[in-house]
């Protein structure tokens, strides 16, 4: 028998992870059975946390992306197999990683065919990054090779699909919409929000469709390898511990300002801030986001009560060098503990720049 296997590429902050709950929602509502499966060039995810608290299954694929580790990638989906026999796979690509056609679902589907069917290459944008990128809008953004990794992701998707509509007005999403159309002509541009609903069954409709059989696009790796390597990274545990109760949500938003202000100090772009809480007692979880450096912290969830002792897991992606992105959290993690007379201990932390893309395979052709 075969399983779906559904891919949602995009940038980094688009909202892939929200989009993959969003399919599991739609899926389990059919009455079928889903693995997620998340990935990031190190670990301490928090999208497998939030994958996790929300009771799918879930594979996180650490230490590289699907196309370097693909024997991952199928092992992974063998384990979900074993535990949870889904017939529905999807998969969160890293937001840095491009030429999934030719490295993942082209071998997916030339290797494995009998176990996959491959669905169209969806990839998500937001749409304040897509437009400030297109030059529709003035704004920080990122610098070439940062956006060459963004455009080629849009030239290799069958569906582009603008997320986040409730952010946007009748005018810039036309305007959005038809500047990605003329630039992208292969892709199907449709607007969704993940967020209310927005539009969603287009989208699932058109993810029942084949994968477009069309020669994988030209990559420069040199200049991908560069462009990933511009992105600093930094995923950091802390354990949370204080005498007393303490507001956890308000731990979460002194940090995210303090290392917002930072960055902006600094005059670093941040790709995506992502920080989730879980007290050891319950299962709440905060999680907290930002996807620009001018932009809004967002909480998509808050504690609903005060908390003495948890896990804070903090992910950072920014254009900047990964020694600035750890002082930067560092210095932040002071400032909102001593605040709120809380004590942070590190359980894991790792920061670096991504090393070059060496897919395990390359296939140019379907
Ligand atoms: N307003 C709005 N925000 C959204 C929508 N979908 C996702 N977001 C927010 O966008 C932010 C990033 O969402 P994620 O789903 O974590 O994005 P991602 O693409 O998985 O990010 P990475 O894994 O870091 O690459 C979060 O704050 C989400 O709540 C939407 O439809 N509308
Ligand atoms: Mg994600």
């Amino acid at each position: 028998m075969s399983a779906d296997y559904v891919m949602v590429g995009g940038f980094l902050g688009a909202g892939k992870t929200t989009a993959l709950l969003r399919l599991a929602e739609h899926f389990t509502g059919q009455g079928r059975r889903v693995g997620l499966i998340t990935n990031d060039q190190s670990q301490g995810l928090v999208d497998t946390s939030i994958v996790e608290s929300r009771g799918f299954p879930v594979e996180e694929i650490t230490g590289g992306c699907f196309c370097c580790r693909f024997t991952s990638l199928t092992d992974a989906a063998d384990k979900l197999t074993r535990d949870a026999s889904p017939d529905v796979f999807l998969a969160e690509p890293v937001g840095s990683c491009t030429d999934l056609r030719a490295t993942v679902q082209y071998p997916l589907r030339r290797l494995y065919g009998d176990n996959y069917r491959v669905a169209p290459l969806s990839v998500l944008v937001d749409p304040r990054r897509a437009a400030r990128i297109l030059g529709l809008e003035p704004g920080r953004t990122f610098s070439p090779k940062v956006q060459y990794v963004y455009e080629k992701q849009l030239e290799e998707a069958d569906l582009i699909v603008i997320n986040k509509s409730d952010t946007l007005d009748g005018p810039a999403r036309a305007a959005l919409e038809s500047a990605l159309r003329a630039r992208f002509p292969q892709a199907d541009v449709l607007t969704v929000s993940m967020r209310t609903g927005d539009n969603l069954p287009d989208w699932f409709t058109r993810l029942s469709g084949p994968l477009a059989d069309r020669p994988a696009m030209d990559v420069d790796y040199d200049t991908y390898a560069d462009g990933e390597a511009l992105l600093g990274w930094l995923n950091a545990t802390y354990r949370v511990t204080s005498g007393a109760p303490f507001d956890g949500n308000r731990l979460l938003q002194i940090l995210a300002d303090a290392v917002q202000a930072r960055l902006a100090a600094a005059d670093i772009e941040i790709a995506h801030c992502k920080m989730t809480l879980s007290p050891d007692t319950g299962n709440d979880l905060a999680v907290v986001n930002l996807v620009r450096t001018d932009g809004r912290t967002e909480f998509q969830h808050r504690l609903a009560d005060d908390l003495t002792d948890g896990e804070l897991i903090f992910n950072l992606r920014a254009e900047g060098d990964p020694e600035t992105l750890k002082i930067a959290a560092a210095a932040a993690l002071d400032e909102a503990t001593r605040d709120l007379g809380v004590t942070a201990a590190v359980e894991h932390v790792e920061h670096f720049r991504p090393g070059r893309p060496e897919p395990t395979h390359r296939m140019a052709l379907p």
